[in-house]
């Protein structure tokens, strides 16, 4: 159900209505929402990756630990001559670990929506691996999209690194996967011949959790108060950023951080000329990370009709990083 969309005297020039009609709609619910896929504005990305450095926040470099220790094992599961698809690429610090060990890729495919980023690191990754033929797809993972043509007989190989699984609803991660079955086969359902590898954050204990989602440099917060600074700009909102909180926790029964905003008073707030109310300590939901066990990851896989063939982790059990064929 979408809330129509207010007529606006002083639209900005480049307003883009999908995120309007969200943020519109997410704010409308009885239990306010906004997706987390809007936390990656400029500034959003810059502090995403200064959390990736914190002390507290163990996923980024446990996972580039794990592609450093086993990555020759992980590159040797991919059929030669593969054509590797990396889904929601960003930085390419991830296929970096792995590409010296794919001599024999038939192409690295990026897939992101930010054209222009994609663009500039794939011309950077060109330079450091000249041997490489590099062939970005500007689209957006969520939705069905398609491989270049070159690329058609070549066995297949996903990336999927950095727990973004985590932020779909477990139905909707199933769902993904399954997308990527179909994108990475060639059109004849299971038996293709694809891998995935995917990055996959684990189940712990509640307080390394929630500090990994509450830093004490308040990094996060920053991020996370960020969407609204966002709103404000890009569809002329007037939230107060002083009037709203931070609140991140691990929710032991649902398996996930969920992460709020929380109204400091009860107050009012204006968005393209649509008033919100918000009691005091009334919350905006604004991200769900999900943690799997290892069978648990592995039951999503399979139900997403993938084989689960290997799984590597770190010593202390935090991540994990696998292999799956379909
Ligand atoms: C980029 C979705 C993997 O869930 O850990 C980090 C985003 N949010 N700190 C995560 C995030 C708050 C991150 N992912």
């Amino acid at each position: 159900m979408n809330a129509p969309l207010p007529h606006l005297a002083h639209e900005p020039a480049r307003l883009d209505r999908t995120f309007l009609q969200d943020v519109i709609g997410g704010l409308s619910a009885p239990k306010k929402h906004l997706s987390a896929k809007y936390f990656y504005d400029r500034r959003g990305s810059e502090l995403f990756e200064a959390i990736t450095r914190l002390p507290e926040y163990y996923p980024t470099r446990t996972e580039l630990a794990i592609l450093d220790r086993y990555g020759p094992e992980i590159a040797a599961g991919l059929a030669p001559g593969s054509a590797l698809v990396e889904f929601g690429s960003g930085s390419t610090a991830k296929v970096r670990r792995l590409l010296p060990h794919l001599s024999d890729l038939a192409a690295y495919v990026p897939v992101d929506v930010s054209e222009e980023f994609l663009r500039s690191e794939a011309e950077e990754l060109g330079r450091d691996f000249p041997r490489l033929q590099v062939e970005p797809v500007a689209a957006d993972f969520t939705k069905p999209f398609g491989l270049p043509e070159d690329l058609r007989d070549a066995p297949k190989a996903g990336f999927f690194p950095g727990s973004t699984i985590g932020n779909f609803e477990p139905e909707l991660a199933a769902g993904l996967l399954a997308s990527f079955a179909r994108t990475l086969g060639t059109g004849t359902g299971a038996g293709t011949g694809a891998t995935l590898i995917v990055g996959i954050d684990l189940v712990k204990e509640k307080a390394v959790l929630d500090a990994a989602y509450d830093d004490a440099a308040g990094v996060t917060a920053a991020f996370n108060l960020n969407l609204l600074t966002r709103i404000n700009r890009e569809l002329g909102a007037d939230f107060d950023l002083d009037a709203f909180a931070h609140q991140a926790f691990f929710d032991e029964n649902l398996g996930r951080i969920e992460m709020h905003l929380v109204s400091r008073r009860n107050q009012l707030v204006t968005v393209a000329g649509v008033p919100f109310h918000f009691g005091s300590g009334e919350t905006i939901h604004t991200e769900n990370s999900y943690k799997y066990t290892v069978p648990g990851f592995r039951a999503l896989a399979r139900g997403a009709g993938w084989e689960h063939a290997r799984v590597w982790t770190d010593p202390d059990g935090l991540f994990s990083v696998h292999a799956l064929t379909a």
